[in-house]
């Protein structure tokens, strides 16, 4: 694993650092080395100076490595420089991501948004495909043999992209219909980071059985549930694909149709997990994403979840402090929501 610490102010390096390997552990791999490189700014032509880059090259060749993860983002022309000097596939964070995703998806809509979404990315950044991506060095972001066929891949990926693209479109009118028959009582939409415990507050809420993992992205679809508030009334919560900083355009744009549940909500509890320290820059990552989707405008409710793990309340007044693990402060929850919806 590479990763170049650029000293930026307003990021946390350790805390993403750790993001990342969260996600290749997700993706199903481990990292044997870690190289870290501290610099300025990245090399216009090599991300790392031609240097260091030969050096990894010797490092990844006498680990035997499988693949090399790249923390940075890269230009096509910095991740060719690179491949040439790199003898394994390099796989970068939003490859990474579109595999934890590929890995998670379920239902058919998912499964097609998620490979769409690999093949635009391979699309922009001159990616090939091999002929039978999954088979290839484990399955993660790989490259395959296909990159000296970059031409003919490239018609491949086209034809391919338009195929997905309709049948997306029908699974999504077959979605639609089934959406209108739905009752009328408010949308609650949980929103918030990967991992902030969006599945099992909605569990916790809604007596679901939602699949819930120490990971990122283990939901990928879209789940509603009936829920009771007490006091005969019920809205229909739904639970929701996680974020991340700086979530892949692409994936963003793939997933614009299941993400449209939130269009329809009529609150988002924002999910945040206060017992992560970097819970604030976590938090503002989804804000910036909510708004990017057109959702800033959205009524929204901040929640901090696994308040069981914290002995200090966080300093954010008047915010509600809740466990879906123990269900404490959940009642009070119920009672906010009750007051929202009356
Ligand atoms: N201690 C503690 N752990 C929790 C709490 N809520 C969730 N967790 C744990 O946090 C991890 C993530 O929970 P999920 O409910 O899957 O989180 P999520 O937000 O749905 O995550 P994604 O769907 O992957 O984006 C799991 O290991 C949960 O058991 C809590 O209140 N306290
Ligand atoms: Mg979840």
């Amino acid at each position: 694993m590479l990763a170049v610490d650029l000293y930026e102010k307003r990021r946390s390096f350790p805390a993403e650092l750790a993001e990342f390997e969260a996600l290749i552990d997700a993706a199903g791999a481990s990292v044997i080395e870690e190289i870290v490189q501290s610099r300025n700014r990245l090399d216009p032509a090599f991300l790392i100076g031609s240097g260091k880059a030969q050096e990894v090259a010797e490092r990844t060749a006498a680990l035997g490595a499988d693949l090399l993860f790249v923390f940075n983002a890269m230009r096509p022309r910095q991740r060719r420089t690179l491949e040439k000097v790199i003898s394994v596939p390099i796989v970068d964070r939003t490859m990474l991501i579109l595999d934890v995703f590929a890995r998670h998806a379920r239902s058919r809509e998912g499964k097609l948004q998620v490979e769409l979404a690999q093949l635009r990315y391979r699309q922009s950044n001159l990616i090939g495909i091999g002929a039978d991506l999954s088979r290839l060095g484990g399955g993660i972001g790989t490259r395959g043999p296909g990159e000296t066929k970059l031409e003919t891949d490239r018609r491949r990926i086209g034809e391919r992209i338009k195929a997905l693209s309709r049948s997306l479109e029908s699974v999504r009118r077959s979605r639609a219909t089934r959406r209108e028959g739905d009752g009328s009582e408010p949308i609650v939409a949980l929103v918030g980071y990967t991992n902030a415990g969006k599945s099992s507050l909605m569990n916790r809420l809604a007596r679901s059985q939602a699949f819930v993992a120490d990971q990122p992205f283990a939901t990928l679809d879209p789940l509603m549930r009936r829920t009771y508030l007490g006091d005969r009334r019920f809205i229909r919560l739904v639970d929701t694909v996680g974020f991340i900083t700086d979530l892949p355009a692409d994936l963003v744009a793939a997933f614009r149709a299941t993400l449209e549940e939130l269009d329809a909500a009529a609150l988002l509890l924002h999910v945040a997990d206060a017992s992560n320290p970097d819970w604030p820059r976590q938090a503002a990552s989804v804000d910036a994403i909510l708004h990017d989707l057109k959702l800033s405008a959205k009524p929204r409710t901040l929640v901090l979840n696994k308040c069981d793990l914290i002995s200090e309340r966080p300093h954010a007044g008047g915010t509600l402090c809740v466990s879906a693990k123990t269900g404490a402060g959940i009642d009070a929850l119920r009672a906010e929501l009750r007051e929202r919806f009356p």
